[in-house]
């Protein structure tokens, strides 16, 4: 049987949950959720990251033990779960027992094969990073991932000879064996693996940190907090003798390697590691290296998140600027949320969180495409057809456009159909694909494209009508509008649980959500009771107080023309906005890379009249400064400089981003010269 073993990053617990880790843990039980109703058997872990010098800090700020200290916010992380609908099979916390033991396993097993020697070694310390840098590798003197002061330190410690691994890495991320998600991410880390690879220091003398697992080896030492908190992945499921342990933690057949599921060999090969873009580095060079050099496979597959950002600034504890998911689970309820952040958010690009777009996915998806479709469509059973699914008359056909409304329902659920892809507005794939490669939102999209379709044959059909005048034609577009509705919530069941399995019971549908390939058009029974309930989803209006610095949304502005599909477009700019933008044709002078970032390329271009601009752009992934050099490009003249790494940037590059995060410049056509406007 395939299988599905999903992890989330475990979380630090020098503060409280925020959006942040909400989101991580929600894409993963999605994910897993998905994975079952492709028929697999998954198992789900999240925890808590207890070790280290960030969480002894907080700790030490409340004046409290750290074990006090931990056993608190491990239950806040806990105890967000149910709140959100997430339903993993383990929550493990690193300070458990049966984890302190894995992890002295797996150390004493690296240090008597020679993977581990003690050195000393003098460097700058980030306490904020728990890490050591070199001198070349400040900005400014200070950390260059965190910002914050570091200090000098010289020390022994001891090294996991990660270097020996460098090649092995390569090749598996080259072959595909570890599959990292999005592909750009993947190229991220063979980029850093350009660089000759360090060993890794894993080790923290007693004297600077006494929050962590001793080494097994020398007491004077505590184990490196991620060479620690990686190996989670590993004790959830019984690895490296942890069975024995979880079974007696857990309780005997709660835990693989023990009752019936399964053991830690038959749940490796199916890891897929969920975690944010500022982890990848640990996840996909650390921590493969250590289970080669411990003599287990890399981990299969990695889905790579991006961060939810407010004011273009990543939300996180140490920056205050935190949302609490909590506050809004309250006001508009944990389905409504689970929606916004997996329905908006593209996986693994950043996304501005805002209430107001999530009450707008509310009012736009829930309330009126879901919502209004199981409200007309119950309406009419329970006022024509005795609260009753109706009985499918003999030789009436559906509509056409029904009949494409049920190929698009076979098509999403992987069954080979007659249904045309250019009849959607948009293009639509099978569930399976885009669960596979995790592009979840996509598999949002694509679904909901069948209730739009559901609303698009309850206009057509008319049912409301033709039931006064030919009940068998309304018989047939109500048991099918029924039947679309029981199939797009059992797929919707992964994104919006408890909502689903209400929808399900609200059209008659008994036996619950089932896999894929249980899915078939017309086993929803005829006659069976439909029964009556609320509205689903409550549209919302934000009070205007809590939106007050941001701009009033402007009224949605529809263009209607005969023969035109009407569309709607949602905060429209009049040209006047339009006219604002100084956009010019540019000519790239000189291309280069920027010192220290491996994202950006700095450029001097000419845009004629304007005379020349230096131009910071994040392409140094995905183009060389030769492809730019003597090239002309679009640039936005006017927008406010900025400065990057220490460098103005006078202008923006435009650039088209594809939905495999591939970066593409936007090249005049023709032979327009430097400095002409683009309008
Ligand atoms: O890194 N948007 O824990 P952590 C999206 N203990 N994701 C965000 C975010 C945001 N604004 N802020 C944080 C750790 N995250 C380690 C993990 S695993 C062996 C050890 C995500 O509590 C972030 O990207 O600092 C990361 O994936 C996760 O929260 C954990 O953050």
């Amino acid at each position: 049987m395939s299988r599905f073993y999903a992890t989330t990053p475990i979380y630090y617990v020098n503060g409280k949950p925020h959006i942040g880790h909400a989101y991580c843990t929600t894409v993963a039980d999605a994910a897993a959720r998905f994975h079952r109703l492709l028929g697999e058997q998954t198992y789900f872990c999240t925890g808590t990251d207890e070790h280290g010098q960030k969480v002894q800090e907080a700790a030490e700020k409340r004046g409290i033990p750290p074990q006090q200290h931990v056993d608190e916010l491990a239950e806040a992380f806990r105890g967000l779960l149910p709140k959100l609908h997430i339903t993993p099979e383990q929550f493990i916390r690193t300070t458990e027992p049966r984890h302190k033991a894995v992890v002295a396993r797996a150390l004493q097993q690296l240090w008597d094969n020679d993977l581990i020697e003690k050195r000393s070694f003098a460097g700058w310390y980030s306490t904020a990073a728990e890490r050591f840098w070199t001198e070349k590798d400040l900005v400014d003197g200070k950390c260059p991932d965190t910002g914050q002061e570091v200090v000098w330190l010289e020390e022994a410690n001891y090294f996991f000879l990660m270097s020996r691994f460098q090649q092995p890495l390569i090749d598996a991320i080259e072959s595909g064996k570890m599959r990292i998600l999005p592909a750009n991410r993947a190229n991220e880390v063979l980029g850093f693996l350009r660089e000759p690879l360090l060993d890794l220091c894993i080790s923290r003398p007693k004297s600077r940190l006494s929050w962590g697992i001793e080494l097994p080896f020398d007491s004077e030492y505590v184990t490196y907090v991620w060479f620690d908190a990686l190996l989670n992945y590993v004790t959830a499921i019984g690895g490296f003798g942890a069975e024995a342990d979880n079974a007696a933690t857990l309780g005997e057949g709660a835990a693989p390697a023990s009752g019936d599921k399964g053991t830690f060999e038959t749940w490796w090969p199916h890891v897929c590691h969920f975690l944010g873009k500022d982890i990848l580095t640990t996840h996909a060079v650390y921590w493969p290296t250590m289970l080669m050099a411990l003599g287990l496979e890399p981990p299969r597959q990695y889905c790579v998140t991006g961060w939810w950002l407010m004011d273009n600034t990543k939300m996180s504890k140490s920056l205050g600027n935190v949302v609490d998911p909590l506050s809004l689970k309250d006001t508009y309820g944990p389905e409504v949320l689970r929606w916004f952040l997996l329905r908006e958010m593209a996986v693994g690009q950043d996304a501005n969180f805002s209430e107001a777009g999530l009450v707008k996915r509310n009012n736009t998806d829930l309330a009126n495409d879901l919502g209004n479709l199981v409200q007309r469509t119950t309406a009419l059973v329970h006022k024509h057809f005795d609260s009753q699914v109706p009985t499918l008359p003999e030789d009436r056909d559906p509509s056409p456009l029904l009949t494409s409304a049920i190929h698009l329902a076979s098509y999403l659920c992987g069954e080979d159909t007659p249904f045309e892809l250019t009849r959607s507005a948009q293009q639509v794939w099978p569930v399976e694909k885009t669960v596979d490669e995790l592009k979840l939102h996509v598999t949002l999209a694509d679904i909901m494209t069948l209730v739009q379709r559901l609303n698009q044959v309850l206009a057509s059909d008319q049912p409301f009508k033709t039931v006064k005048t030919d009940k068998d034609a309304a018989a047939v577009t109500v048991y099918h509008a029924l039947e679309g509705i029981r199939i797009a919530a059992n797929l919707l069941w992964p994104a919006i649980p408890h909502t689903a399995e209400a929808i399900l019971e609200r059209v008659g549908w008994t036996r619950g959500v089932l896999p894929l390939a249980d899915i078939n058009w017309g086993d929803l029974p005829e006659g069976s009771a439909v029964p009556k309930g609320a509205g689903l989803f409550p549209r919302y209006k934000l009070d205007a107080p809590k939106d007050a610095a941001k701009p009033a949304p402007k009224p949605a502005k529809k263009a209607k023309q005969k023969g035109l599909p009407e569309i709607t477009i949602d905060n429209a700019i009049g040209y006047d906005d339009f006219a604002k933008l100084d956009l010019r044709v540019g000519v790239v002078k000189v291309a280069e890379p920027v010192r220290k970032s491996d994202k950006l390329l700095r450029m001097e271009v000419d845009v004629g009249e304007l005379g020349l601009r230096q131009v910071l752009a994040g392409v140094a992934k995905h183009l060389t400064p030769e492809q730019l050099v003597g090239t002309r490009i679009q640039v936005l003249t006017n927008l406010a400089p900025r400065k990057l790494m220490g460098l103005w940037s006078q202008g923006m590059m435009m650039l088209a981003e594809t939905d495999d995060g591939r970066l593409v410049p936007m090249r005049p056509d023709g032979d327009a010269p430097a400095g002409s406007k683009i309008a």
